[in-house]
């Protein structure tokens, strides 16, 4: 049987580079036939609608059929796999607050929509910004789907770690392991390199000759460049990322779906692991096995990494307490 995707903002930059490598396989698999289903809203309609029309001029043989709507119980009708993009941009004068909020109105009734119409199996990748937060409401208007079936992208910060670190050692990006990304998809991030390796050795030995004190090129280089990322991006090309964005995105559902080998980054309810709220959408390292997100266990975390990790969580809490101040949890 095919398996049904469900793209919402499927009109916008990533769902254009997104929907292409679906079609293609890229994220589900060779074999896996796929329907589409495109959710818009009604100034982006015409812009799904032509990039379902080069869909069917890609003649992807995975492709079965594609509808776009602007009614979430069709787009989440039978759905398997949900990737919610499309999100309301902080507009001139809107504090976080209040894109916070914003947000909440199209995140609850996805999540509510989603509760009544998908598939049994269904899971939901987040990717709206902002995305932790998103998918917590999501999960909490979700009524009796399990809140492991909720995750949001940081994917694309883990991706950005571990290519800052191959172009700082001249090595290739395929033989680093084990860089993850603590907390929230936002500059307060913690991309963490304590237990990463390039083929098989430590990351933080391979540094030292080349950055000198580890530590202080973490602070002052490292951790900037990755947090920021997405504005340098901006500033060089005069617009957000999106095929890289599509990109990631793709890893994080293919890894979940098909299963990892190694750690990777994905932003999940927490349990309380490590000392992070229950209740909170943080990044953790994760593996996937069977089909769920499983938290990498017993890592050992120095002082300075805590900090830095209750930095970001302090931001996901308060980004918390703002929609649930507002009623919205
Ligand atoms: P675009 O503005 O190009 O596309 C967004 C699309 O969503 C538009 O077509 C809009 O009509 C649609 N939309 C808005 N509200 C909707 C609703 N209620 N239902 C269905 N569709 C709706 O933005 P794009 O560049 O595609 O970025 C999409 C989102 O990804 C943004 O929130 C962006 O901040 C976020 N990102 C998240 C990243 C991550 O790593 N988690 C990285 C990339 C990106 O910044």
């Amino acid at each position: 049987m095919a398996t049904t995707v469900t793209i919402t903002g499927a009109g916008g930059q990533i769902g254009y580079a997104l929907l292409f490598r679906i079609a293609a396989g890229d994220m589900l698999g060779p074999d896996e036939q796929i329907n589409l289903r495109l959710l818009e809203i009604p100034q982006g309609v015409q812009s799904a609608e032509g990039a379902a029309l080069e869909l069917q001029d890609g003649a992807f043989p995975l492709l079965g059929d594609i509808e776009v709507t602007t009614n979430p119980a069709v787009a989440f009708n039978g759905c398997n796999h949900a990737l919610l993009v499309g999100a309301r941009p902080r507009g001139p004068g809107m504090e976080r607050g209040d894109l916070l909020l914003a947000n909440a109105g199209i995140f609850g009734p996805q999540g509510k929509a989603i509760a009544k119409n998908a598939a049994s199996d269904i899971r939901v990748t987040v990717v709206g910004n902002p995305a932790n937060t998103n998918a917590l409401i999501a999960a909490a208007h979700a009524e009796g789907v399990p809140a492991n079936r909720f995750s949001a992208l940081t994917r694309l910060d883990e991706n950005r770690a571990r290519a800052q670190l191959a172009q700082t050692l001249g090595t290739g990006v395929g033989g680093i392991q084990r860089v993850v990304i603590w907390g929230n998809h936002s500059a307060t991030q913690f991309p963490d390199i304590a237990h990463a390796t390039v083929d098989g050795a430590s990351v933080t030995d391979a540094l030292t000759p080349v950055v000198g004190d580890v530590r202080a090129w973490q602070e002052d280089t490292f951790i900037p460049r990755v947090a920021k990322r997405g504005a340098e991006i901006i500033e060089v090309k005069g617009s957000s990322s999106v095929a890289s964005a599509a990109s990631a995105t793709i890893d994080h559902v293919r890894d979940w779906t098909l299963g990892t080998t190694d750690w990777t980054s994905a932003a999940i309810m927490s349990q309380g692991e490590y000392g992070i709220p229950e209740g909170l959408v943080s990044s953790f390292p994760v593996q996937a096995i069977d089909g769920e997100w499983r938290i990498v266990e017993g890592i050992e975390l120095d002082d300075w990494s805590r900090a830095r990790i209750q930095t970001s969580v302090d931001e996901l809490i308060a980004e918390r307490d703002t929609v649930r101040d507002h009623g919205v949890l």
